[in-house]
C-alpha cells in the first residue's frame, strides 16, 4: 500500500524491478536515471558484486510535485541470480508497483516463467492480495536474433524494450506508476483527499519525469 501523508500531501510509492538474471533490471534503471530531468531525481544507488551482477538492490529515488501533492518514488531492481531468492523478497516487501523484466531471448523462455512463478508467489505471501500490487511485464532485449513472442505470463499488460539504448524504458515506467496511482486512487481515494485527478497526475508525471529538453 502506498505512503499516503494527507497532512503533509505526500504520497510515496515504492516500484520494483524483477525479472531472471541478467534480463536487464539494472539497465532500465540506468536509463531511467538519464532520462528523467535532473531537479527530478536523487542519487542512483547501485550495489554490483562482480562483473555487474547485483548483489542486493539499485534504487533511484524520483520525485515531482502536483497541486501541491509531493509525489515520491522510489524505484528499486532486486538481484536476479538464484543465490538471492531471500534478498528479492526482503525488497520486493512493500512493493506497490512491480515491472517484471522478461529476457526475449529464445533459450530464456522457461528461466522467465520460472521467475514470474517466484515473483507471484512472493507477492501473494508478502502483501494483502496480488491483486493491490500493480505489475506489468517489460519483453526486454527485442534486438535478439529471432526473439519470444511477446504474451503476458498472467493477464497483465506488456510492453517491448530494448533497455541497453533506452528504448521502452520511460514508456514502461510511466503505464507502471499511472496503473499504480490507480490502485491507490481506488484504495485510498487519493483525488478526494489532495484534488488531484488521474489525469492530471497522468500529466504531470510524463512532464516532469520525461525525457531533459
Ligand atoms: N542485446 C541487449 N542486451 C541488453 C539489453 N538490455 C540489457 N542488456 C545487457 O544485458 C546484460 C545484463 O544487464 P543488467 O541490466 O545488468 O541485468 P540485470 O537484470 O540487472 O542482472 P542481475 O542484476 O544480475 O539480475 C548487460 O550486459 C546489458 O548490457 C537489450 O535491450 N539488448
Ligand atoms: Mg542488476
Amino acid at each position: 500500500m502506498a505512503l499516503v501523508d494527507i497532512e503533509e500531501r505526500q504520497v510515496t510509492f515504492k516500484i520494483v524491478y524483477c525479472g531472471p538474471p541478467l534480463a536487464g533490471k539494472t539497465t532500465n534503471l540506468n536509463k531511467l536515471y538519464e532520462i528523467v530531468h535532473a531537479e527530478n531525481r536523487g542519487r542512483l544507488m547501485t550495489l554490483e558484486g562482480t562483473g555487474d551482477r547485483t548483489i542486493f538492490f539499485d534504487l533511484l529515488p524520483l520525485f515531482f510535485q502536483v497541486s501541491g501533492l509531493s509525489v515520491r518514488i522510489k524505484v528499486y531492481t532486486v538481484p536476479g541470480q538464484p543465490a538471492h531468492q531471500m534478498t528479492r523478497r526482503a525488497v520486493l516487501r512493500g512493493a506497490d508497483g512491480v515491472v517484471f523484466v522478461a529476457d526475449s531471448g529464445r533459450e530464456l523462455a522457461a528461466q522467465n516463467k520460472h521467475s514470474y512463478r517466484e515473483l507471484t508467489n512472493n507477492l501473494a505471501q508478502l502483501s494483502d492480495g496480488i491483486e493491490h500490487v500493480a505489475l506489468i511485464t517489460q519483453f526486454n532485449k527485442r534486438d535478439v536474433e529471432s526473439p519470444i513472442e511477446m504474451t503476458a505470463f498472467a493477464s497483465e499488460p506488456v510492453e517491448a524494450a530494448i533497455a541497453e539504448v533506452g528504448e521502452g524504458v520511460l514508456q514502461t515506467f510511466l503505464r507502471l506508476v499511472q496503473a499504480t496511482w490507480g490502485l491507490a486512487e481506488a484504495e485510498a481515494k487519493l483525488s478526494e483527499h489532495f484534488g488531484v485527478t488521474e489525469a492530471e497526475f497522468a500529466e504531470a508525471l510524463a512532464k516532469h519525469l520525461g525525457p531533459a529538453a
